[in-house]
This record gives C-alpha cells, sequence and structure tokens, in this order.
C-alpha cells in the first residue's frame, strides 16, 4: 500500500474540488498499476472549516485517515504526524493544493518500479517548461535555494525544496527530522544524499495555485533554509551532528 500524506491548512477552497481533480485520478492510477493507496490528511489547526470538510469526505470514503493538530504547529510537523498514523511501505508527500498534479503520481511508481531508489523526488527543473505558471519572483527565489543546496551538498539532484516525492517508509522512520516548516523537505533529501541513499529525480510540472491563498511566509522561509544550508554545512563537511 502506498500512503498518500497531504499536510492542510486551510485549504477548503482545494478540498472542495478533490472529488474532480484528486480522488479520481488517484482510483484511476490505482487500477493502471495494481497499487492500492489510503490517503492521510493532516489538518494544522486550520481557522476556515477544512477539518470539517475532509471529515465529511473521510466519512464517505474508507481509504482516508484525518488526524488533527488543535493549534498550527507548521507544515513539517503536519507530514511528521502523518507518517507516524500511515501504514503504507511507500510514502507519497503532497501540497494539498494540487500544484503537482496528481498524474504524476503514476510517474513515481513508475520510476520506483525501475531503480527501487530509496526516494523519487519530482523535479520540475529536469526540462524546460515545467515551470511556465510559477511567478518570476517565486522562481528566482527558487533557483537561488535551489543552486546553493546543489552546491553544498555536490549533488546532481536539481530540486530539494519539492514536497511532491515518494520515499520508502524505511528511510523516513530511521531518520530524525527536525524541521517544523517547509524546509522539512530539503533537510529530507539533504540527509539522504549525505547518507549515501539512492534518490532519483523524474521531471514533472509545477502548477500554479488555482484556489484559496498561499500560506508561505516568505522572509521565515528564507531564514529556515540559510538555518538548513548552514547544518548541511557542518554535518558534511566539520562532521558534526545536526541539530
Ligand atoms: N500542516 C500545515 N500545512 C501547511 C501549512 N502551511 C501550508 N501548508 C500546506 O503545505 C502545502 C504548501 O503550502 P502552500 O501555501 O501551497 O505553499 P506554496 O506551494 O509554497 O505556495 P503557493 O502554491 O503559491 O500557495 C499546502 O498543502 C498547504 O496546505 C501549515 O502551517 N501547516
Ligand atoms: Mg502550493
Amino acid at each position: 500500500m502506498i500512503s498518500l500524506i497531504f499536510p492542510l491548512y486551510n485549504e477548503r477552497d482545494n478540498i472542495a474540488h478533490y472529488h474532480q481533480d484528486l480522488f479520481p485520478i488517484v482510483d484511476g492510477i490505482g487500477e493502471a498499476t495494481g497499487e492500492t493507496f489510503e490517503y492521510v490528511f493532516v489538518d494544522d489547526g486550520s481557522i476556515d472549516d477544512t477539518l470539517q470538510q475532509i471529515t465529511e469526505i473521510a466519512n464517505y470514503r474508507n481509504d482516508c485517515i484525518v488526524l488533527v493538530h488543535e493549534k498550527n504547529r507548521g507544515m513539517g510537523n503536519a507530514v511528521k504526524t502523518g507518517l507516524i498514523a500511515s501504514k503504507g511501505e511507500l510514502i507519497i508527500t503532497m501540497d494539498a493544493d494540487l500544484t503537482f498534479r496528481p498524474v504524476d503520481i503514476a510517474k513515481l511508481i513508475e520510476r520506483y518500479r525501475e531503480t527501487e531508489a530509496d526516494c523519487i523526488s519530482g523535479s520540475p527543473y529536469l526540462e524546460k517548461g515545467l515551470m511556465e505558471e510559477v511567478t518570476p519572483f517565486r522562481l528566482l527565489m527558487s533557483r537561488s535555494v535551489n543552486f546553493l543546496y546543489r552546491v553544498l551538498l555536490g549533488t546532481g539532484i536539481t530540486c530539494v525544496s519539492p514536497i511532491f516525492r515518494l520515499y520508502k517508509r524505511s528511510v523516513l522512520t530511521e531518520m530524525d527530522i527536525t524541521s517544523k516548516n517547509f524546509e522539512i523537505n530539503a533537510e529530507i533529501i539533504s540527509k539522504l544524499i549525505i547518507n549515501g541513499k539512492k534518490v532519483v529525480e523524474v521531471p514533472v510540472p509545477l502548477l500554479k495555485r488555482k484556489h484559496g491563498n498561499s500560506k508561505i511566509n516568505v522572509r521565515k522561509e528564507v531564514k529556515n533554509y540559510i538555518i538548513l544550508l548552514y547544518k548541511i554545512f557542518r554535518t558534511k563537511y566539520l562532521h558534526r551532528d545536526w541539530v
């Protein structure tokens, strides 16, 4: 079974479209590949009716788990909560706004079957034209962050920041993940690379958010990414513990 983990924070407008944009697509992938899926939704103290909406869905589908943080604890913490409760031997992490397309879950699975890698990571950097919907400012920020990580990690991996990935469950459960926010994805992939795990990228488009509002706080995220770069430097080059 594959667990699909979705961190949710004030995503009512996206959840309203899951009956057409998410569930039928994943059902189709299940039929085509023979895989079974469980959805693990983690409501992170949303102040809109995300929790009610997702609970309603979970009440009529038998493949959804809903987990709740009473207060907002950040995207990284939500992914960790989802991981603990999930049961799949493979884990896929996804954005609730479906800016990485559910249809591309099939690509992650296909590549995993070919390579048996520890992590298959979706990257919109691998081919031209996969980020046409991304605004120039976000593109500049993303390119800069990813360039710095690549240099520091000494890796050919093109994209360290996105959430859209498939992992072997074991590589996540044996890792002590410390990030609370968006930088969790960069932390995980950095540790996999530093520890010599097999990471394979597949090209996937990154779309623009169609419903609801962005939650990213650019200043906070930039600060978190800089701290993470320092931690990578300390771990990789000074052989110190990751703290
Ligand atoms: N659990 C949790 N999830 C969050 C939080 N903030 C954002 N998210 C989720 O993390 C994912 C990414 O957040 P987004 O707001 O889409 O951030 P982004 O993709 O960088 O930016 P846009 O797509 O432009 O909005 C979405 O699934 C959000 O619901 C949070 O504080 N807690
Ligand atoms: Mg988004």
